[in-house]
């Protein structure tokens, strides 16, 4: 039993949430990485490119600050394919939207964190399934070449492909491994993602356990990125839990698939109601992975960013409905 174990005991009787806030946690986690999904650069994205300050916006420099001194130490950058590469993938960068994006990232890692770039777009170029690999391959060479030099960044192939051909996904992933390295980013971790949302709780019932596990990486820092929530659907729109349990088992098979495969794997997007259901149960999946911290390198809840509101699971400084219900929770994994 590790030292978490009794913080969790006392959170259960609701005593950690005693502790206030601003108050940073002794690290007890063994995983790696604990962080926070950052949204606002894929925002508005009906309307490509868009505009800056109104269809979307940058993470507000300051609440990464706020992560950090807690413990927190990496950000999912979340951007879109068409505003970083604008056209056609084979093109250039877009001057403005890599200087902000580098200006997020470098405050990210001259921080000591990690800084995730992910395009948030399910395998879709302007709403289209991309089924080009080379054109692909290309889009990533010449973004990774953006950040060859910055080790703390960790290139996400893409967010949450779906409805697609299961060979075309496995395709995609390597094409993306393949354009980063190419690119002489070899000290950088790579996640990729899998088909059906990338759920952990279908990896192994549906089909990315049978595939997933070709990929190849000359680096061998190729992480399997699962998301998980714990509504009754899995989709993430509720505030209701399916139990108090649900968060730990819907993750059990996935974990064993990590183990058998020889692979590494990372919780990319989490979230929970705030309410005492929710709360046992993402503490029970965040422990049973703790315990399992073999194959699990860590969790990022989704998510912060500026503009969500009263968005069920924002956790954005200091107003957030999740910054209120769970930031003393997780502050006992980071
Ligand atoms: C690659 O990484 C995995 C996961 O850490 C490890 O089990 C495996 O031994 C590594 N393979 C090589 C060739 O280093
Ligand atoms: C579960 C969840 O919050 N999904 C969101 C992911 O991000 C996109 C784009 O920001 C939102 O539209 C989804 O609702």
């Amino acid at each position: 039993m590790r030292f978490f174990s009794l913080l969790l005991a006392a959170g259960t009787a609701g005593l950690a949430l005693a502790a206030p806030i601003g108050e940073k946690k002794k690290r007890v986690s063994k995983m790696k990485f604990f962080g926070v999904n950052e949204s606002g650069p894929e925002f508005g994205n009906t309307n490509l490119p868009g505009t800056k300050g109104k269809d979307y916006t940058w993470p507000t420099l300051s609440t990464i600050d706020t992560f950090v001194s807690k413990g927190f130490n990496v950000f999912r950058v979340n951007i879109m394919m068409e505003r970083i590469i604008p056209t056609t993938m084979t093109g250039s960068l877009d001057s403005a939207y890599l200087a902000d994006l580098t200006t997020t990232v470098n405050y990210i890692t001259n921080k000591g964190a990690y800084a995730m770039i992910v395009p948030h777009n399910y395998g879709r170029y302007y709403s289209n399934i991309i089924t080009d690999t080379s054109n692909f391959q290309a889009f990533w060479k010449t973004l990774a070449g953006a950040f060859v030099s910055n080790s703390k960044v960790i290139f996400d192939t893409n967010n949450e492909y779906h409805d697609m051909d299961q060979n075309l996904v496995v395709n995609l992933n390597q094409a993306a491994i393949n354009g980063i390295r190419a690119a002489g980013a070899t000290s950088q971790y790579i996640t990729v993602e899998g088909n059906d949302w990338t759920g952990a709780w279908t990896w192994t019932s549906g089909k990315n356990g049978a595939t997933m596990g070709a990929l190849t990486d000359p680096q061998n820092k190729t992480i399997y990125q699962m998301h998980q929530y714990l509504d009754s659907d899995g989709s993430g729109t509720s505030a209701t839990c399916v139990s108090s349990t649900i968060g730990q088992e819907r993750i059990q098979a996935a974990t064993q698939w990590l183990k058998s495969n020889g692979k590494l794997g990372i919780i990319g997007e989490f979230a929970g109601g705030a309410n005492t259901q929710c709360e046992t149960a993402i503490q029970g999946m965040l422990t049973y992975m703790n315990s399992n911290s073999d194959v699990w390198l860590g969790a990022l809840w989704w998510a912060a960013g500026p503009w969500w509101a009263d968005y069920i699971y924002s956790i954005e400084p200091s107003s957030g409905t999740a910054y209120n219900a769970y930031m003393n929770i997780l502050g006992q994994y980071e």
